[in-house]
């Protein structure tokens, strides 16, 4: 009898290292680009399914802001050149940023206005304040997953990222003349 429920869980071992296995190599398959860093920042992102999961871990933002009200606010921008032309266009163009009712997306009106907020179901976002595999002191960091076609229509995506720490003022990554003039480009 014993011996059966020896040979049982050296079953159920085997199905588990399977598993992980199996989880391991499907990380694997789409592991998560770095598209930027420097030592207070590490962006990157993945892709999962019909989606990119970004990831922005900003090490350098160690308080606890809140979200939604400015000044006393941690939170991001994800400018998104839905065109890839390098300029911003009506309509077109796109936002994304954390809110306190969720991820909220706009349409660019211009480098300075948008549209009001939407909050489509297909997108989804969330803040933390700890510590993660890039630094053990405690930091604030932002996750957000789009759907692939809504940031671009071919095969590269055009980001910018602009970030606010309630301790300090705007940081924007890459910084141009205007909003779409520099760029991370991505591979889809
Ligand atoms: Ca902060
Ligand atoms: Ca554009």
């Amino acid at each position: 009898m014993k011996t059966r429920i020896a040979h049982f869980n050296l079953l159920l071992l085997g199905l588990l290292a399977l598993t992980l296995n199996f989880s391991c190599k499907k990380d694997d398959a789409n592991p998560a680009k770095e598209f930027f860093s420097d030592n207070g920042h590490v962006f990157t992102y993945k892709l999962d399914g019909d989606d990119i999961v970004f990831n922005l871990d900003v090490l350098s933002d160690r308080t606890l802001g809140l979200l939604g009200t400015y000044p006393d606010i941690d939170i991001y921008r994800l400018y998104v050149d839905v065109d890839n032309n390098g300029v911003v266009d009506k309509d077109i163009d796109l936002m994304f940023s954390l809110g306190e009712s969720g991820t909220c997306m706009v349409t660019l009106v211009d480098e300075f206005s948008t549209s009001a907020c939407s909050y489509p179901e297909t997108v989804n976002g969330t803040r933390s304040f700890g510590k993660t595999g890039n630094s053990s002191t405690p930091h604030t960091s932002f996750k957000v997953s789009i759907p692939k076609t809504m940031l671009s229509k071919s095969t590269k995506a055009n980001v910018v990222v602009h970030l606010f720490d309630s301790a300090t003022s705007w940081s924007y990554f890459p910084s141009g003349e205007s909003l779409f003039d520099k760029t991370f480009e991505l591979s889809l």
